[in-house]
């Protein structure tokens, strides 16, 4: 690495002013025996979340994907190598307009792969994606020095190769990195960088070394492309995944919801392609058109109908969506696991409503169960829950025993 820093050093020390340059002659590399193709490639696990490192050589391929951010594996560069056009360059093809989408991002400027303008032309870039894309980050690999060059230039995105179209980002008046990360959002098939050389030095020369344009892959959105919708035949909105038609089979409502995660009460429930709603209505505990949504203001259970302040817990509980259990236990002469069951007895283990009351309004005595009302004709008991005919049966069962007996 030493060695490299080295030859490095040397490249910049020897590398002439623009100022110098003869107009449309390739610049001989005689500083140095290293050619281009020996600059070292650097391979970075991950992601390329940061910038090229000032000691490494050469461009940097990222083994997580395309692009050098984030989000590069649900993103796709569209500018690699389309046509890329500019009012004037120097050198010949050393330094075209095409090196600025050419895939390499080695922003040495002799290192073959970097665009630079004629000086004194109020330089212009263009490149044509070949057809419109929706798009929004830009990165642009700069030269790694005369930062300034790039300050105050212009991006616009285009459909008409006439003009300019729409201004989508202009760079600070200070540029401090070589590597500028841009959100260019819009649809367009050209993008456009000028130089009108109105920053303080008047220097309107551009040095481009890639540019990298990307649009999210079909079926991702989102500010990182790491959202998924899933429309049926075409793409989402960027920034919202509403999806503009149908959804694909399985898939439902205008953000294209998965059927599988409704809440119906039973799993062979149509799904409507709108809604989602359940024919088969939701299960306990759960709401909405597609019966996504928990129970809610004090409700629980079927068809949110049971109210979570006439339940008769030990204390205060959280009341659950779909049991309203109470937490801390029933008051006395409450059971179940929602405490709204009556009951008597030891342990309170009868429940009141088994009973047999002359009325279903009917008090439950605590201990023994007795329905003040009397008992539903055929039954008896202190608490209505023997059956006065079967008792009536037996014994003139046994009386007929007996006198058989006799
Ligand atoms: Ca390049």
């Amino acid at each position: 690495m030493a060695r490299r820093l080295e030859l490095y050093t040397l490249k910049h020390s020897f590398m002439p002013p623009d100022a110098s340059f003869p107009n449309h002659k390739v610049p001989a590399l005689q500083e140095s025996s290293e050619t281009p193709a020996a600059i070292p490639v650097t391979v970075k696990e991950g992601p390329c979340v940061t910038p090229p490192q000032e000691n490494v050589l050469g461009p940097v391929h990222c083994s997580g994907g395309m692009g050098r951010n984030a989000f590069a594996k649900e993103a796709k560069n569209v500018a690699f190598n389309k046509t890329a056009t500019s009012t004037s360059w120097s050198y010949g093809v050393s330094w075209s307009p095409d090196k600025a989408v050419d895939g390499n991002r080695n922003q040495y400027m002799h290192g073959g792969s970097c665009f630079h303008s004629d000086i004194n032309y109020k330089a212009m870039w263009k490149v044509d994606l070949g057809r419109q894309y929706r798009i929004r980050h830009v990165t642009v690999y700069h030269r790694d020095i005369h930062l300034n060059r790039i300050a105050n230039c212009t991006v616009h995105l285009s459909n008409d190769n006439t003009t300019d179209g729409t201004l989508c980002y202009t760079f600070p008046v200070t540029v401090n990195n070589s590597v500028i990360d841009l959100v260019c959002d819009g649809r367009g098939r050209y993008l456009t960088i000028r130089n009108q050389g109105i920053a303080a030095d008047h220097d309107d020369t551009l040095n481009i070394c890639e540019v990298e344009i990307y649009e999210c892959s079909l079926g991702t959105y989102g500010e990182f492309c790491d959202k998924f919708c899933h429309c049926h035949s075409s793409s989402c909105e960027q920034n919202t995944g509403m999806c503009p038609g149908d959804c694909r089979p399985g898939w439902q409502g205008d953000r294209c919801k998965p059927c599988a995660g409704r809440k119906c009460a039973y799993t062979n429930s149509s799904c409507d392609r709108y809604n989602g709603s359940c024919d088969t209505g939701c299960l306990e505990g759960w709401t909405g058109d597609d019966c996504t949504l928990e129970c809610r203001n004090g409700t629980y259970g079927d068809a949110c109908a049971d109210q979570c302040q006439e339940r008769n817990c030990k204390g205060t509980s959280p009341c659950h969506h779909v049991t309203g259990k109470c937490e801390p236990g029933c008051e006395a002469g409450w059971t179940g696991e929602d405490c709204t069951r009556e009951c008597y007895g030891v342990d309170c283990k009868k429940p009141c409503a088994e009973r047999k009351c002359a009325y279903t309004n009917s008090s439950c005595d605590r201990y023994n169960g007795s329905c003040d009302t009397g008992c539903l004709e055929g039954w008896t008991g202190d608490d209505c829950t023997q059956e006065t005919a079967r008792e009536t049966m037996a014994t003139h069962q046994r009386h007929i025993s007996v006198d058989t007996v006799r």
